[in-house]
């Protein structure tokens, strides 16, 4: 009897048609295969379970060139990871113009109403590895590849709409005090700890940053519930030549949704793929993300009547002032077909840009502008990368480059410089450059600043770092507030230099008094001396947009109801629950202590996951339909009084009958406006009861 060891077997043998013993090969196992399994040039393999030996027991032959090239191919798998961004989910889909802006910009894609193209999309944290989790406090990275029919568009940008430095000479710096830290190699994903906040409390231009990124922004429930924005000023250019300064927007269909800080935490262990899951899942149910692309638009008299300079990128400018417009819509339709090919290989290049669209003098863009083309150099390690199948344009591309590492295409003729004549002796002569519907910079940008001074210095109002951190804060709710105060302090708890966080409470005072006195006492460290600011505050006019809460949707439109139920529940009522959240857009999963099918009233009833690897972290909302002796039961269990816990604790509706009072007692739940009965579950839907959390948490 042959044995399946890996380690290969004496008695394999082939049958008469060459092929190997039934025991290895499963074209002998019924139907033929779809395709015959070859080597990389073609040569059909006869046995892909045992390499060729001098012997059943004898050394391996360096003559196996199908083992050689299969072990080979494997050890070059792995390219360098992103430097940031490293860890990405990525899905196709479509961008459709709706409303057409030919005043604003020549670009081909904005001339007409209901022009499409295709769109590659690719969401990423920032300081984790690859492998890294989904749900750290982290900036969301949020870039959009355009292939339009005159060229890529990349718009490169992340889920808040500011940044932490102005100029990027600090970007080495800035991202080398949030990774890891250099000696220790920890902590992964995450920037509490001492490097980054030494940094900040130094570079005080990241204030207003830190703020977004402290708030629920930096913990997103899924992919599908968050802003995206271009954060730089930009450039719309008419087929008149005249400009205008643009800055970009990307608004959820679904609205925006956050995590609480402990569901953040808990989802990491529970399923460290969690938003990555959402989003395939989504996709392949026909649940299809969208955004709206709004833009707002102002010119150079607006901009130099503001109390910030508009080229900071450590500054946004409030949708109250100046109010976005939505032009298009992106739909996420199709995921990728291989995370590697794909999601992987995308590179991005802010220097993908369309006549139309151009850049400003944001010394943050432009020295985005020089890096990620050499970065895409090192990952993919050939200049030809855009040739990749989802970095090509979709539009026809001709040029006279030719030749370097990894070229598949093949140019014919000799045409392979500029200006030739070659077309006069009859042969082809190549392209040309062509200046009426070619890209040309905006002049205006280089007219602006002497192109005799050359100076290593900011502008006057890149002065100002606390105005807008100020505004940010001052717009949210008071329970958005309380999140700020409350990953401030513990954020600041796992620093151990006392003087960083001494350096970051000086600062804070600067930002909001009361905010700092919170973080204070949430440390218990005595309030230091406000930090000299290098230029006062302006007081700006709160914005409302600025606030999740204030914008929240509660809709079970792609949001997941999990409903807990056991032994003899009621079939009836689960069925009615699922009924009405699929009329609203939503989807269920049922969730039970054993998995594969139960005996309820009304037939049998299989879980889609069991109770303890199931939490309710997973879900919008919950409901929950049980036996009262079942629910006796279940009070025993440690993972069924958590799971009402968290829902509770994470401000979650609480849909229940009758029977699961007994567990809500055990998890301390008492009754409010989000704790109901399950026939008045869609008078609440998935909301968060926000006004519940002072009961359950001592908020900083
Ligand atoms: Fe960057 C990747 C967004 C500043 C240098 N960046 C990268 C990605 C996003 C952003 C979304 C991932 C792209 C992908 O999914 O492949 N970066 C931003 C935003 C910034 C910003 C919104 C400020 C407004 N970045 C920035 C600066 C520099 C870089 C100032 C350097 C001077 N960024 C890079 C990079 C990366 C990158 C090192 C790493 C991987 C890549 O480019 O493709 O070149």
């Amino acid at each position: 009897m042959a044995d399946h060891q890996p380690g290969g077997i004496a008695t394999s043998h082939k049958d008469a048609a060459g092929n190997a013993g039934e025991l290895h090969q499963n074209a002998a196992e019924g139907s033929p295969p779809a395709a015959y399994l070859t080597d990389n040039f073609g040569h059909r393999i006869a046995d892909n379970q045992n390499s060729l030996k001098a012997g059943a027991r004898g050394p391996t032959l360096l003559e196996d060139f199908i083992l050689r090239e299969k072990i080979f191919h494997f050890d070059h798998e792995r390219i360098p990871e992103r430097i940031v961004h490293a860890r990405g989910s990525g899905a196709h889909g479509v961008f459709e113009v709706t409303k057409a802006i030919p005043e604003l910009t020549k670009a081909g894609l904005f001339q007409k109403k209901g022009t499409t193209c295709p769109v590659f999309v690719r969401f990423s944290t920032v300081a984790g590895g690859a492998g890294s989790v989904d749900t750290p406090r982290d900036v969301r990275g949020f870039a959009v590849k355009l292939y339009t029919d005159q060229g890529n568009w990349d718009l490169v940008g992340n889920n808040i709409p500011v940044f932490f430095i102005q100029d990027a000479i600090k970007f080495p710096d800035l991202v080398h005090s949030v990774k890891m830290e250099a000696d220790r190699g920890y902590p992964q994903a995450a920037s509490a700890h001492d490097t980054f906040w030494d940094f900040i409390g130094l570079m005080p231009e990241s204030l207003h940053m830190i703020m977004w990124a402290m708030s629920d922004r930096a913990i997103p429930r899924t992919l599908r519930m968050m802003e995206g924005f271009g954060v730089h000023t930009f450039r719309f250019v008419n087929a008149a030549g005249e400009g205008k300064f643009v800055k970009f927007h990307w608004k959820p269909v679904l609205g925006m949704e956050s995590l609480i800080w402990d569901e953040a935490v808990k989802i990491a262990g529970a399923d460290p793929d969690f938003h990555r899951r959402d989003l395939f899942e989504s996709i392949d149910a026909g649940s299809f993300p969208a955004w709206d692309l709004g833009v707002q638009v102002f010119d150079e008299d607006f901009a130099a009547a503001q109390p910030y300079d508009v080229l900071d990128a450590t500054k946004l400018i409030p949708e109250e002032d100046v109010p976005v417009q939505i032009i298009g819509r992106m739909t996420l339709n199709r995921n990728v077909d291989n995370f590697f090919a794909e999601t992987e290989q995308v590179a991005f290049l802010p220097t993908n840009v369309i006549p139309g669209i151009d850049f400003s003098n944001d010394p943050l863009l432009q020295g985005r502008l020089f890096s990620y083309l050499d970065t895409q150099k090192s990952r993919l390690g050939t200049t030809n990368f855009h040739q990749i199948p989802i970095n090509a344009p979709k539009c026809p591309f001709h040029n006279m480059q030719r030749d370097g590492l990894m070229q598949t295409l093949v140019p014919t003729g000799r045409a392979n410089y500029e200006p030739n004549s070659l077309d006069e002796a009859g042969e082809p002569n190549g392209p040309r450059a062509c200046p009426a519907t070619g890209f040309s910079s905006f002049e205006a940008n280089a007219e602006r600043n002497d192109p005799t001074e050359k100076v290593r210095v900011r502008a006057e109002l890149f002065a100002d770092h606390y105005s807008q951190a100020r505004l940010f804060f001052r717009s949210q709710t008071d329970s958005e507030q309380a999140h700020i105060a409350s990953a401030l302090v513990f954020e600041l708890s796992k620093v151990s230099l006392e003087h960083v966080r001494t350096r970051v409470l000086s600062r804070l005072r600067n930002v909001d008094e009361t905010l700092a006195r919170r973080v204070a006492d949430g440390l218990a460290m005595p309030l230091p001396e406000a930090a000299p600011a290098a230029r006062e505050p302006v007081e700006m006019k709160p914005s409302d947009a600025l606030s999740i809460q204030k914008n929240a949707k509660a809709t079970f439109e792609g949001r997941k109801l999990g409903i807990l139920f056991a032994e003899g529940s009621d079939k009836a009522t689960i069925d009615k629950l699922k009924a009405d959240v699929e009329a609203a857009g939503g989807s269920v999963f049922l969730v039970a202590p054993k998995v594969g099918g139960l005996q309820v009233k009304g037939g049998t009833l299989k879980a889609d996951g069991k109770l303890d690897g199931s939490p309710s972290v997973m879900f919008d909302a919950v409901a929950s339909v049980l036996m009262p002796a079942e629910a006796e039961k279940l009070s025993k269990q440690g993972a069924a009084v958590q799971w009402f816990m968290d829902a509770y604790g994470h401000c979650k509706t609480i849909a229940h009958c009758n029977g699961t009072k007994v567990i809500l007692e055990k998890a301390g739940i008492e009754p409010d406006e989000g704790v109901l009965p399950n026939e008045q579950l869609m008078k609440v839907g998935p909301a968060r009861h926000f006004a519940r959390e002072p009961k359950i948490r001592d908020l900083a």
